[in-house]
């Protein structure tokens, strides 16, 4: 797999002439204020546009001897044109305010979810400490997504929710939405944060509550595959944009033959690969940095359970 293959996710659904599906509660209320701030500028448009155009013509000088009269001001058409637009835009800040307010403070019976971003995947972890990459909500109730970065600004958005917010390293943002449909769509991070951003999507699944609750008492729906095969789906949603299985050197080294060998690291020290030493370099990869390679590798300390780190683990074992 090369680091540029385009992650599959689900489509975004449109269902008007440019706008997203609607597919949470917040989605009406927003939607409404852009409504109306786009309405009010096509009437200004055509009106100004228009009007430029007709004086255009209309006064038109037509001959030396056509002499513009003297100008003077019309306290009657200033006030017109100022009171007017004074009114419209107070009424686009109660519109606006609405869908705001609304949208900043979330319910206080909302379910919550903490989320990690790092360069470049998603990490979502439940009450219960299932942690998953996708992103899994029950339908019809309010959830509160409490978020943060390991590295640098990435920004979470979810067009079909209507929902954005940046996330900030060493701070907590929070977004909250109630899902209306049992669907699926996509998450997209649109804060540029470095050579793979484009790639930093994750699937978002909508279940009634009955499917989400199995969903996450089952520990993400994991239960069954082998450790090598959850290894393999983790390595890909996680570790693909920096780490090829096949010998390619991209930003990090390949994993292909790296289990057993003996590895020169930056302080001219070595190292044997073994067991502990692919935990360490996931959790605290600062710790011991590969010769020739920067030290750019994320830390994915809570943003993998320890029976994700063991199953990455089983799989980059198999890649001999
Ligand atoms: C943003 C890029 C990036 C991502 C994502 C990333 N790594 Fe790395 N990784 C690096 C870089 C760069 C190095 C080499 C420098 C170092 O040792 O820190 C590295 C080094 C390593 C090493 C040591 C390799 C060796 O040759 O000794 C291991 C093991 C490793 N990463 C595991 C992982 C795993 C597992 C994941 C996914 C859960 C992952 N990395 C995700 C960039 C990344
Ligand atoms: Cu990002």
């Amino acid at each position: 797999m090369s680091a540029f293959e385009p992650k599959k996710v689900p489509p975004v659904e449109i269902d008007s002439f440019w706008l997203p599906k609607q597919a949470s509660t917040l989605a009406k209320d927003i939607d409404a204020g852009w409504d109306a701030a786009m309405l009010v500028s096509i009437i200004f448009f055509v009106l100004v546009v228009g009007l430029a155009a007709y004086f255009l013509v209309r006064y038109k000088r037509r001959s030396a001897s056509d002499v513009t009269s003297e100008v003077d001001h019309s306290t009657k058409l200033e006030l017109t044109w100022s009171v007017i637009p004074l009114g419209i835009v107070i009424a686009l800040f109660f519109i606006g305010l609405k869908g705001y307010v609304n949208a900043a403070v979330a319910p206080a019976e909302a379910y919550e979810i903490n989320v990690t971003a790092a360069q470049w995947s998603w990490s979502f972890s439940y009450p219960n400490g299932t942690i998953s990459d996708e992103l899994h909500v029950p339908k019809g109730r309010p959830v509160r997504l409490i978020m943060s970065s390991t590295d640098v600004v990435h920004s979470f958005y979810i067009p079909e929710f209507r929902v954005k917010s940046d996330i900030i390293p060493g701070q907590y943002t929070t977004v909250w939405f109630e899902a209306t449909e049992a669907k699926e769509t996509t998450l997209f991070c649109t804060e540029y944060c470095g050579k793979a951003h484009s790639n930093m999507l994750a699937k978002v699944v909508i279940d009634e509550e009955e499917k989400f609750n199995e969903w996450v008492e089952s520990g993400g729906g994991t239960k069954e595959v082998s450790p090598a095969e959850l290894g393999k789906s983790l390595h890909e949603s996680r570790c693909a944009p920096c780490h090829t299985i096949d010998g390619t050197r991209t930003i990090g080294p390949s994993f292909k033959g790296l289990f057993g060998r003996e590895e020169a690291l930056a302080d001219g020290s070595k190292v044997m690969v073994d067991e502990n030493y692919l935990r360490e370099s996931i959790l605290e990869p600062t710790k011991k940095v590969v010769q020739g390679y920067p030290a750019a590798m994320p830390t994915f300390s809570g943003m993998l359970t320890d029976k994700q780190i063991d199953a990455l683990i089983a799989f980059i074992k198999t890649l001999k």
